[in-house]
């Protein structure tokens, strides 16, 4: 018997810097309903979901920092959206900007969480591969500031028993890196569920800026193929406070393909029926790790003449 999880991706068009909590979870909320409607089990929303990607500009001002960060999950505001899903009976992944005080000093990452059916966390990712620069870059159109206002995350790439299987998280720049999909792969990941927030320009290589959506896609697509599991990119989209992002949320199947997509650069919902037992056939032939990754050899040319070319 196939095992199937229908799995809805939750776009959300911009938020203003104005815009408060209360407000984007009431959008997030409509989203969630009109996936479980659709029959979904699992509603996926974007990377920093509950507020604009203030990482897109420069402040020195510790308070107003610290006031783009949730101290509690759930807290006052997304509360709500914690009653609704428990209400509804569907899980969800949200991206999030976490201010951990648990040390007694002030750490800040930039976080995804995954809520059961009854409203319960079961998984914490902190973001790894962190973008962009520390120091305030005035003649630039806009600010990438992710290295500045997040610490590298601490836990690792883990996976959890979710929504029938197997579930793993990466935010945004992770799923530009092969090791991200591998290191979840490695476990046996059925789902990867994946937030970003991707300006359509790049300041620092404007050459690629042409290319954003083709390789939002060309990493997504390969991580699910070469490591047999479904993948879930959910992106906010749309121009945010002057910074144009790309759109594009989709799921990918272990086969590479794309079957739901995006077509606005709002908020939008798409869903799929997603059978896991089309990644354990990929990862049981083609991408069988025992019997065909050969990872002891990969380095021996390297070791037996000091160059890394024959
Ligand atoms: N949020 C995030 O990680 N954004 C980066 C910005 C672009 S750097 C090429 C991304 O990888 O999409």
């Amino acid at each position: 018997m196939s095992r199937t999880t229908i799995i809805a991706a939750a776009q959300l068009g911009p938020i203003a810097r104005s815009e408060n909590r209360a407000s984007v979870v009431k959008r997030m909320i409509a989203l969630m309903r009109e996936a479980k409607a659709m029959g979904a089990e699992v509603v996926a929303y974007p990377e920093a979901a509950l507020t604009a990607f203030f990482p897109h500009w420069w402040t020195e001002d510790e308070a107003e920092i610290d006031a783009w960060f949730e101290r509690d999950m759930p807290g006052k505001d997304t509360a709500a959206l914690f009653d609704e899903a428990r209400r509804l009976g569907v899980g969800f992944h949200l991206g999030y900007c976490e201010l951990d005080l648990s040390s007694g000093k002030k750490r800040r990452f930039n976080s995804s969480i995954l809520v059961d059916k009854q409203g319960a966390i079961i998984g914490k990712y902190r973001k790894i591969h962190l973008p962009g620069h520390f120091e305030h870059r005035p003649g630039t159109p806009f600010q990438n500031l992710e290295k500045r206002y997040f610490e590298v995350g601490d836990l690792g790439f883990g996976v959890w028993r979710a929504y029938g299987g197997v579930a793993g998280m990466m935010i945004c720049n992770d799923r530009r890196w092969p090791e991200a999909y591998r290191v979840l792969g490695l476990q046996a990941v059925e789902m990867i569920f994946c937030g970003y927030n991707t300006p359509v320009h790049h300041p620092a290589a404007p050459d690629h800026d042409r290319l954003g959506q083709f390789h939002n896609e060309l990493c997504m697509q390969s991580g699910a193929y070469q490591n047999s599991c479904w993948v879930i990119g959910v992106a906010k989209a749309g121009v945010e406070e002057g910074v144009d992002m790309i759109g594009g949320s989709a799921i990918f199947a272990p086969t590479g393909e794309i079957v739901a997509r995006c077509s606005s650069i709002e908020d939008e919902l798409i869903v799929a029926r997603c059978d896991l037992d089309l990644g354990r056939s990929y990862r049981e032939t083609t991408f069988d790790f025992a019997k065909h990754r050969r990872v002891e050899t990969y380095g021996m040319i390297v070791e037996r003449t000091g160059r890394n070319t024959p």
